[in-house]
């Protein structure tokens, strides 16, 4: 906490042009638009792989790219990614809230997304070298599970997977292992929900996809509170060891983002900010993030690695510890 005051610096500042991309930008007919993935491709245009919610409420993922990341959307004219329920049943209910990670082993970016039928939500895989045709691996984690992505590269030889399956013991963070992107085990619990009052009690998932940086994994997290006006999706961050990203070196004890614009606080679903992706730019410490708002705009907040790392240095605790102060 700060000392002294009740003012703390703001973490993330919103763009003065948000709601950056709403269903009015949209090339046909939608209900909403949120939760992108996001990506910076090699010639510096801002990729946005978004959820696009039709007027039956089911999802797909449209493409939007732009120049500058801010505005100048050119958005794919019809859906980018569509559910194929025929060959993928686990689709039949639509696929939503994308991440996506370059993987420079494989020159392709792996896209991650929640596919959602009968059974519930399940985290399902595709390639893709140029958002235009994917390569499907259908579904690898089955539901209840969602929030993943995939990092970078392989930790002591295998894939990395950051999900968060529904078991017994709660809404979790979990990060399992694969030899070949489709076979997946060693599955270990990476961060935990709190619980009571706190902010992030109840259900917590993994937003963007996690920031390599020299002294971790750095994660931005949603935390859920249930409040008898519903729920409130707020931000949090975290600090992750880079050889063994099961284990986590700092947690903030208080949110670093919380719905509080009016395009955050009312829509389709009120009080959500959920970002799926994030942009670096050149400089290496700024970052872009890009988030749903209120399950029905996209909008965009900046900050820095630098930032980040030092909030978590004054605001953050180890695991052990933080678990101690929860009891
Ligand atoms: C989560 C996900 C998100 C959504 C959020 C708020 O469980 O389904 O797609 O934005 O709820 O409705």
């Amino acid at each position: 906490m700060t000392a002294g005051n009740n003012h703390d610096e703001p973490l993330l500042h919103r763009h003065p042009s948000n709601p950056i991309l709403t269903s009015k930008d949209w090339p046909y007919s939608i209900n909403s638009v949120f939760n992108p993935g996001a990506t910076m491709l090699e010639d510096g245009t801002t990729l946005l792989l978004c959820r696009v919610e039709d007027r039956r409420g089911l999802s797909h993922l449209c493409a939007a790219r732009s120049a500058n990341g801010v505005d100048g959307w050119k958005i794919d004219p019809t859906p980018t990614l569509l559910p194929n329920p025929d060959e993928f049943p686990e689709e039949l209910w639509g696929i939503e809230d994308p991440r996506l990670t370059y993987v420079p082993e494989l020159k392709q970016y792996v896209v991650v997304y929640t596919s959602y039928s009968r059974g519930g939500p399940g985290v399902s895989l595709a390639l893709t070298k140029d958002f235009h045709t994917f390569e499907r691996y259908g579904v690898i984690m089955s539901a209840d599970d969602k929030d993943a992505a995939l990092l970078p590269h392989k930790i002591g030889g295998y894939w990395a997977l950051i999900h968060r399956p529904m078991t017994a013991l709660g809404a979790h963070i979990w990060i399992s292992y694969s030899p070949d992107l489709r076979h997946w085990g060693s599955h270990k619990v990476m961060l935990e929900a709190r619980r009571g009052a706190w902010w992030d009690a109840n259900k917590i998932g993994l937003s963007a996809p996690p920031i390599e940086t020299p002294r971790g994994w750095l994660v931005i997290y949603h935390g859920v509170r249930h409040t008898p006006a519903g729920c409130l999706y707020r931000l949090g961050l975290a600090l992750f060891d880079l050889e063994k990203p099961e284990k986590c070196l700092r947690r903030g004890a208080s949110w670093i983002f919380g719905p509080e614009a009016d395009y955050e606080r009312s829509g389709d679903v009120n009080d959500v900010v959920f970002p799926c992706g994030y942009t670096m730019n050149p400089d290496g410490d700024t970052i872009n993030l890009y988030y749903g708002a209120a399950d029905c705009s996209i909008a965009l907040a900046r900050t820095s690695v630098r930032t980040l790392l030092e909030w978590l240095d004054a605001n953050g605790s180890c695991e052990r510890r933080q678990r101690a102060e929860d009891l």
